[in-house]
C-alpha cells in the first residue's frame, strides 16, 4: 500500500513545492506557515502547531512530524468488522455528489478482494438515477443490490437487505442513502428512520455510520460534518477526490475539529482508488515534500 497517498496528493505536493521550491534540513517557522497555508492547513490550527514546536526559528522534519501526528492521536472506535457476527452493517452518508455510491463501490470491491461477499443496499430512492448508478455499480462488481422504485420507503430498503444478507449468509451490507431531500428537516428524518429500521432488522445495526466528504470542498467540510453528527452520530469518515484538491492539509484541520476516525481516502473515479488512511504514512508523505532525506 505504501506510496500509494501520494497519488491522491500530488496535487497538494505540487502546491507545497511551490511554496518551497528546494527541500530543507530545517525548515524556517514562517516558512512552514505559508506552506501549510497553501495546502489548506485552517489558521488557526497553524497558529496551534507553531506554537507547539520548539521555539527555535527554524525546526527539524521530527519536531513537525511529532506535532503534526498529535491531530491523530485519538482512538478509532469505530467498530471493526470482525468484532460484529456478519452482516457487518455500514451505513453511508453525505451531502449530494460527495462521493457516496462511487465510495460504495470502491468499499464493496474491497471487501470483495478479501474474500467477503457483498451485499448492497440502495436507500437513496430519492434520484431515480442514483438507483441505476448503484445498481450498474453492482453489476460491474458482481454484488447483489437490493432496490427498489423511486419514491419508495428508503428504510423499507435498507430492512429488506438486512434480512436478505442474513438468510444468504452475507458478510458486509453497504447501504446508500439520499444526499439531499426536499429539506432539511426532511432528510434528518429519513437518516434517524433508516437507522432505527436497520437496527430492527438486525439489533446494532449500522454497525458504522460512514460521513463521506468531498476533499475538494477542504475546511468546509467541518461544519457539514458537525450537522450529520448531531442528526445520527457518525462512527468514521471518509474523504474523498483527494486526487482533484490541493488541500489535502484540511485533514489536519477535519481531524483536529472532529476526533473522527479517517477509514479510507478516496484518490480517482476507479473501483481500486479508495486506500486505508494512515495519518503516518500521510504525515511523512507530506513532509517528504518539504525536507531533504537523512540518507542524501
Ligand atoms: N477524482 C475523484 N472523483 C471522485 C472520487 N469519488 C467520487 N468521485 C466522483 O464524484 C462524482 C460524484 O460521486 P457520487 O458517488 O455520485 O456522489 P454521491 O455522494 O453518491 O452523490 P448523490 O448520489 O448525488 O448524493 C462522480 O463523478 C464520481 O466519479 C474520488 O475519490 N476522486
Ligand atoms: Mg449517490
Amino acid at each position: 500500500m505504501l506510496g500509494f497517498i501520494k497519488k491522491g496528493l500530488e496535487k497538494t505536493l505540487g502546491a507545497i513545492k511551490e511554496t518551497l521550491p528546494e527541500k530543507v534540513q530545517k525548515i524556517d517557522k514562517q516558512i512552514l506557515e505559508e506552506v501549510l497555508l497553501e495546502s489548506d492547513v485552517p489558521y488557526d490550527t497553524i497558529e496551534e502547531i507553531i506554537y507547539y514546536l520548539p521555539p527555535q526559528k527554524s525546526v527539524g522534519r521530527e519536531d513537525v512530524k511529532r506535532v503534526l501526528k498529535s491531530y491523530f492521536a485519538y482512538d478509532n472506535n469505530a467498530t471493526k468488522a470482525e468484532a460484529i457476527k456478519p452482516p457487518f452493517v455500514e451505513l453511508i452518508i453525505g451531502v449530494n455528489g460527495a462521493g457516496k455510491t462511487t465510495t460504495i463501490a470502491k468499499l464493496a470491491n474491497n471487501y470483495k478482494k478479501d474474500g467477503k461477499s457483498v451485499m448492497l443496499g440502495a436507500s437513496d430512492t430519492f434520484r431515480a438515477a442514483a438507483i441505476e448508478q448503484l445498481k450498474i455499480w453492482s453489476e460491474k462488481i458482481d454484488v447483489p443490490i437490493v432496490y427498489t422504485q423511486q419514491g419508495h420507503d428508503p428504510s423499507a430498503v435498507a430492512y429488506d437487505t438486512i434480512c436478505s444478507a442474513i438468510a444468504k449468509k452475507i458478510d458486509h451490507v453497504i447501504i446508500d442513502t439520499a444526499g439531499r431531500l426536499h429539506n432539511h428537516a426532511n432528510l434528518s428524518n429519513e437518516l434517524k428512520k433508516i437507522a432505527r429500521i436497520c437496527n430492527k432488522a438486525y439489533e446494532g445495526a449500522p454497525h458504522r455510520k460512514i460521513l463521506v466528504l468531498d476533499g475538494t470542498q477542504g475546511n468546509s467540510c467541518v461544519n457539514q460534518a458537525k450537522a450529520f453528527n448531531e442528526i445520527v452520530g457518525i462512527d468514521a469518515l471518509i474523504i474523498t477526490k483527494l486526487d482533484g484538491t490541493a488541500k489535502g492539509g484540511s485533514l489536519f484541520g477535519i481531524a483536529r475539529e472532529l476526533k473522527l476516525p479517517i477509514l479510507y481516502v478516496g484518490v480517482g473515479e476507479g473501483r481500486d482508488d479508495l486506500i486505508p488512511f494512515s495519518a503516518d504514512e500521510f504525515i511523512d508523505t507530506i513532509l517528504d515534500a518539504m525536507f531533504v532525506s537523512n540518507n542524501g
